[in-house]
């Protein structure tokens, strides 16, 4: 970051009087730090732990089936854009099965001149890349919709998660497979219990896809779909098929369980809206955010997380006055399309009530919607696709509550 003297001076002055009761009042305290001795540490380890300090976990909500449901990326810890694996969002249907490598198959079959059956030896093989890119469940936010239950941004926006993916193009494999005439669809399944499938548009699938082993720089997580899973970039967290073992090429879609009573938009005039692949232009404020206790009056860093399924954030805006005026929040570079980018914004607290939030717009010009403004076209039938501003009042005594 570059400011100048005059400015960064100014800064330092705002933060040491902010944080006063932190600075060393006398050398002699400042010696007192030299003289405790060092202390011999615990020996070397195979796999990293954090620090037994370090207590932000996933939270999930009590089902009858402890199999199924979802567990929230803890959004109001997280710092920069990348989500560790450990705390990536989760979203299971029967469970997360246990596949041995060696003995997993992805079977490409349908409407191709030459069927595979490919190991994961055989996938890792091909040419692959390394993509960084968001994972958001269609489902994210949904408690927006209605009744904001939700009380803090784990639980209402922890379903979305950002990892470097590795892979292999999907569209190589599909070229090699011959691709027949008349061939439109590719339809994905799981081979966890229930097989979980979604059907593919065929240009999709011959355009970005990734055919992905790898997460963070080391194997997939078996929770996000160990050995192999797709990532489909922008699209909804539902068609990025994990534990992948089957692609069947097809002329239509299958119509599966999870693209039609699930993850489809119910419209306020009683039709259903179907296939909503793509995900919109979303943010949200993560500091400071519901649950969370300012300690008092003064300088903080406000700052949050911004998506588009689009491309690249162009730009985010903060009010602190519930949306009468609007200032643009510095965004972390680099700027990567289709992943959590990081804005912050230097934020006096003057200990009076206020209304805060972010909006984003990305690189096609799309403005993320005001919560009124979504209703108004789509109704609140859905509990999917919810990309509204999201306020949070900021109390007098420095509590922050959902809105
Ligand atoms: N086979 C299979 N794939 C699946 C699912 C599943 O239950 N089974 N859940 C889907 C849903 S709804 C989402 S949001 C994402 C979640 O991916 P994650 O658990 O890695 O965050 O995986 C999708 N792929
Ligand atoms: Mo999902």
């Amino acid at each position: 970051m570059r400011i100048s003297g005059r400015s960064s001076r100014r800064r330092m002055l705002g933060f040491g009087a902010a944080l006063g009761g932190g600075l060393l009042a006398s050398a002699t305290e400042s010696r007192a730090v030299d003289g405790v001795p060092g202390q011999l540490g615990i020996p070397l380890g195979p796999y990293g732990e954090r620090s037994p300090f370090e207590k932000a976990v996933r939270w999930r909500r009590d089902t009858k089936t402890p199999e199924t449901g979802s567990s929230f990326t803890p959004l109001q810890d997280s710092v920069g854009a990348i989500t560790p694996s450990s705390l990536h969002y989760e979203r299971h249907h029967t469970g997360i099965p246990t596949i041995d490598p060696a003995g997993h198959r992805l079977v490409i079959h349908g409407m191709v001149d030459r069927p595979l059956s490919l190991t994961m030896a055989e996938i890792r093989r091909l040419p692959s890349v390394s993509r960084t890119l968001v994972l958001e469940c269609g489902g994210n936010s949904g408690s927006e919709w209605a009744v904001k239950t939700a009380p803090d941004v784990q639980r209402s926006h922890g379903l979305v998660s950002c990892s470097e993916w590795t892979g292999v193009p999907l569209s190589l494999v599909l070229k090699e497979v011959g691709i027949q005439r008349g061939a439109s669809w590719v339809i994905a399944e799981g081979a966890d219990a229930c097989r979980m499938a979604r059907s593919i548009p065929l240009a999709k699938a011959l355009d970005n896809i990734l055919l992905a082993y790898g997460q963070n720089g080391e194997a997939l997580r078996p929770a996000q779909g160990y050995p192999l899973r797709l990532i489909i970039p922008g699209w909804e967290g539902n068609a990025c098929v994990k534990w992948l073992h089957r692609l069947k090429v097809t002329d239509q879609p299958y119509m599966t369980r999870d693209e039609t009573s699930k993850y489809s938009d119910l419209m306020p005039d009683g039709k259903a809206r179907i296939f909503t692949f793509q995900m919109e232009a979303k943010s949200v404020i993560t500091f400071p955010s519901g649950g969370q206790t300012l300690s008092g009056p003064g300088l903080y860093e406000l700052t949050g997380l911004a998506w588009s399924g689009r491309g690249r954030i162009e730009r985010v805006e903060i009010t602190t006055d519930g949306g009468r005026t609007w200032v643009d929040a510095q965004l972390q570079e680099p700027r990567l399309p289709i992943a959590l980018t990081r804005f912050r914004l230097p934020w006096r607290f003057e200990g009076r009530e206020e209304l805060i939030a972010s909006r984003a717009t990305d690189e096609s010009g799309y403005v993320q919607p005001s919560r009124e403004a979504l209703i108004e076209v789509r109704g609140t039938n859905s509990g999917y696709h919810y990309n509204g501003i999201k306020l949070w009042r900021v109390q007098a005594d420095g509590t922050v509550t959902n809105v």
